[in-house]
C-alpha cells in the first residue's frame, strides 16, 4: 500500500492521478500547508525541503520526495506510463515540467493570482513566461499526440495538472488549438477525473476558456 502525503495542489494531483491510473491501493495523509505542517520534524525527515508530495511505499518502507522522482518510481514499479525504451524522451519532458513549467507557472500564480498589485515587474515577467510555455507546449503538441510521443506518459501526468489551473492564468487556453486538444483528451480519462478530485469530491475539471 502506498501512503500519499499531500495537499490539494497541482503537484499533489500529479501523484493522485498517477496512483489512479496504475490502480495501486493508496491512502491519503493530508499535510496542512496553511498550518505549516510541512515543517514538522516528522515530515522533514521524509521531505527535506518541507514540500508535498511525498509517498511511503509500505511494501518496502521506502519514502520518496519530489513529484518527478515519485512518478518515475511508480512508473517503474507498475510498468505503466514510463516505457524503458522511451525513457530518454519521457525524462526530457518530465524534467521540463519539473524545472520550467511548474516553477514558472507557480510564480505566475504568486504574482498574478495571489498577490496582484505588489510587483509590476513580477506580474509582467511571469505572465510573459507562462504565455511562452503555452506556446511551446502548443508547438510540441502540433507534431506529437502526447508530450513524449504517441503514448500518454508520466510527462503528461506531471504537466496536465498545471494546465488545469488555466483559469488563473488569464491567457486563454482555447486560443492554443493543440494544447486544448491534449488538455481535453486527458481531462476525459476516468483516472484523471478521480485523481483530480481526490481531496474534494465536488471539484470539477475546469472547462476550456
Ligand atoms: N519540486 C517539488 C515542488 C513541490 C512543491 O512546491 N510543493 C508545494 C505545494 S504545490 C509545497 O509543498 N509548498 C509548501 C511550502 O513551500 O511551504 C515537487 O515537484 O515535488
Amino acid at each position: 500500500m502506498i501512503e500519499l502525503f499531500t495537499a490539494d495542489t497541482p503537484n499533489g494531483k500529479k501523484i493522485s492521478i498517477m496512483l489512479e491510473e496504475i490502480g495501486f491501493e493508496y491512502k491519503v495523509t493530508k499535510v496542512d500547508l496553511g498550518n505549516n505542517e510541512q515543517f514538522k520534524p516528522e515530515f522533514t525527515k521524509i521531505s527535506p525541503f518541507g514540500k508535498i508530495p511525498v509517498i511511503t511505499d509500505h511494501e518496502n518502507n521506502e519514502s520518496i520526495f519530489e513529484s518527478g522522482a515519485i512518478l518515475i518510481y511508480l512508473g517503474e514499479k507498475s510498468g505503466k506510463y514510463y516505457d524503458q525504451k522511451d525513457r530518454l524522451i519521457i525524462n526530457q519532458w518530465l524534467m521540463a515540467q519539473m524545472g520550467t513549467i511548474g516553477p514558472m507557472i507557480g510564480q505566475h500564480h504568486q504574482f498574478h493570482h495571489y498577490n496582484p498589485g505588489k510587483s509590476e515587474f513580477g506580474e509582467e515577467r511571469y505572465f510573459k513566461i507562462t504565455k511562452r510555455i503555452y506556446q511551446e507546449l502548443d508547438n510540441r503538441l502540433k507534431d506529437s499526440k502526447f508530450l513524449a510521443g504517441k503514448k500518454y506518459t508520466i510527462a503528461d501526468i506531471a504537466t496536465w495538472p498545471w494546465l488545469a489551473r488555466h483559469e488563473w492564468h488569464d491567457i486563454g487556453l482555447k486560443n492554443y488549438k493543440n494544447l486544448s486538444r491534449w488538455y481535453l483528451e486527458i481531462a476525459e480519462r476516468d483516472s484523471v477525473i478521480k485523481g483530480f478530485r481526490f481531496m474534494d469530491k465536488d471539484l470539477k475539471i475546469p472547462e476550456l476558456i
